[in-house]
């Protein structure tokens, strides 16, 4: 459905390197609604509940220590297919495997500096938004729309 959300996430790389904006316009671009919008210094808290179907990875640690080494940019974009497109738009996890034309095979090299992160699931970005946002996202109807949907 068309009120379908994900979260979006540029984490601390992609803030440090300035590809935020660059990150903000692709989905704009793309068609996709913005709903909410925060920079945020997470805790290591935060971060172990939201990676926490991947604690027992021996990448885990690791993880938690990069992704709260500065602030990040928490976003939920709503549209049509959001959570499936979104992933497609981020790329493939380890960016020497990610298609040009993506924003992670067009921006980094490392899986453990893979710029942004994007919800995997329906359910999954439900937890996500919840867990970012706990005082809610904004719900709003995009006059916009009728040029995007048919
Ligand atoms: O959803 P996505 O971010 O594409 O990948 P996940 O399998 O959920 O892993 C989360 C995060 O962990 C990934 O974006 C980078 C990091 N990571 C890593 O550092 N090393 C790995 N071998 C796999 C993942
Ligand atoms: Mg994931």
């Amino acid at each position: 459905s068309q009120t379908e959300r994900t979260y979006i996430m540029v984490k601390p790389d992609g803030v440090e390197r300035g590809l935020v904006g660059e990150i903000i316009k692709r989905f704009e671009a793309k068609g996709y609604q913005l709903c909410a919008l925060e920079l945020m210094q997470p805790s290591k808290d935060l971060l172990e509940q939201h990676y926490r179907d991947l604690a027992s990875k021996p990448f885990f640690p690791k993880l938690v220590a990069y992704m709260s080494s500065g602030p990040v940019v928490g976003m939920v974009w709503q549209g049509k297919e959001v959570v499936k497109t979104g992933r497609k738009m981020l790329g493939a996890t380890n960016p020497l495997e990610s298609a040009p034309g993506t924003i992670r095979g067009d921006f980094c090299v490392d899986v453990g500096q893979n710029l942004c992160h994007g919800s995997d699931s329906v359910e999954s970005a439900e937890r996500e938004i919840a867990l970012w946002f706990p005082r809610g996202a904004a719900s709003w109807t995009r006059r916009f729309d009728s040029f995007i949907y048919e």
